[in-house]
């Protein structure tokens, strides 16, 4: 099956060859992800993104919340959960933002992961802070370590300053500012979601439909980039990889059901490692 149309041609099966498993590997093979949000009221977000670590075949997965009250996902055992303290503990990735809010506690963790060497998956209010604080987006502008960037439409406009539409009016246009901007890959998603390069060579998606449309959904994508970097993927394969799994899941359950309502993003993480081993 076609996975991926790239400009290029030659890949449609970006960076799968990096996820083939030795017999001998073990845990430590396949990166440790940390995840940092979950806010008060916004837990789930960090939880969905870790489910979804795990599902992208991430070796280990640590959530470090800044709402302080879950130690464990019953659910999801398999999570390491604490709150959030600075410096992290060692881990391969770093995925931010994931409901992870706006407040003082969550601009200092963006602004300590920032100042490590940790690739980086930046997404929801870690890419809001970034809007809101031209020194932190000059930081990342500068970082020599590589990051993903994984704005919706309205994300995009505010790293932007212009507004959603005019995102959308030329999304392509808006996506490769942003990563030469920022010199890192960009994914803006919605229909049809680019994945640039900074030098604007660029992905367009074609799996994915509107049952992706409900809330968790990006925050499953981010957790999913997140394990595949873990795997060694480039970010520019982690990306364009993650991005088409999370549409094929949609895409197969509206084949599955005959139509795009009641696909979770709960069902969505679950469903990936399938399309995974399948690859
Ligand atoms: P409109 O309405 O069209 O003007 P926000 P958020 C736009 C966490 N979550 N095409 C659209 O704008 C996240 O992780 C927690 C066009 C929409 O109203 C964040 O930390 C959950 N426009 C935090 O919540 C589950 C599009 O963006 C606006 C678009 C806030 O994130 C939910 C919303 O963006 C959530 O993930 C598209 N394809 N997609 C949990 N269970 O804990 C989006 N827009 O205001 O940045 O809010 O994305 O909900
Ligand atoms: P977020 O807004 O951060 O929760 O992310 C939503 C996710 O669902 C992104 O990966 C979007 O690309 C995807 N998505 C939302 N709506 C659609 C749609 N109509 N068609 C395809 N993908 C969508
Ligand atoms: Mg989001």
């Amino acid at each position: 099956a076609t996975l991926l149309p790239t400009p290029e041609g030659e890949l449609n099966r970006p960076g799968v060859t990096a996820l083939k498993r030795h017999a001998n590997s073990h845990k430590g093979s396949f990166g440790t992800v940390c995840i940092v949000g979950g806010a008060p009221g916004m837990l789930g977000a960090a939880l969905l993104a870790g489910r979804a670590a795990l599902a992208g075949g991430a070796g280990k997965v640590l959530l470090a919340t800044l709402d302080s009250r879950l130690a464990v996902d019953t659910t999801q055992p398999e999570l390491m959960i604490s709150p959030l303290s600075l410096p992290l503990a060692p881990h391969s990735i770093c995925a931010i933002g994931p409901g992870l809010g706006t407040s003082t506690a969550a601009q200092a963790a963006l602004s300590a992961v920032l100042a490590g060497d940790t690739p980086l998956v930046i997404d929801a209010d870690a890419l809001n802070l970034l809007a809101h604080d031209a020194g932190l987006f000059a930081t990342l502008a500068t970082r020599q370590v590589p990051a993903i960037l994984t704005p919706h439409p309205a994300e995009a406009a505010r790293l932007l300053g212009i507004s959603s539409a005019a995102v959308q009016a030329d999304r392509l246009a808006a996506a490769r500012t942003l990563a030469a901007r920022l010199n890192k890959v960009v994914v803006l998603k919605g229909a049809g979601s680019l994945i640039v390069r900074p030098d604007g060579f660029y992905r367009i998606n074609a799996s994915g439909n509107a049952a992706l449309a409900v809330a968790g959904q990006g925050d499953v994508l981010t957790g999913a980039i997140a394990a595949l970097l873990a795997q060694q993927l480039s970010p520019f394969d982690a990306a364009s990889l993650a991005v088409h799994l999370h549409g094929l899941v949609a895409d197969l359950y509206v084949n599955a059901t005959g139509g795009p309502v009641g696909l979770t993003a709960s069902a969505t993480a679950t469903a990936l490692s399938g399309l995974i081993n399948a690859l």
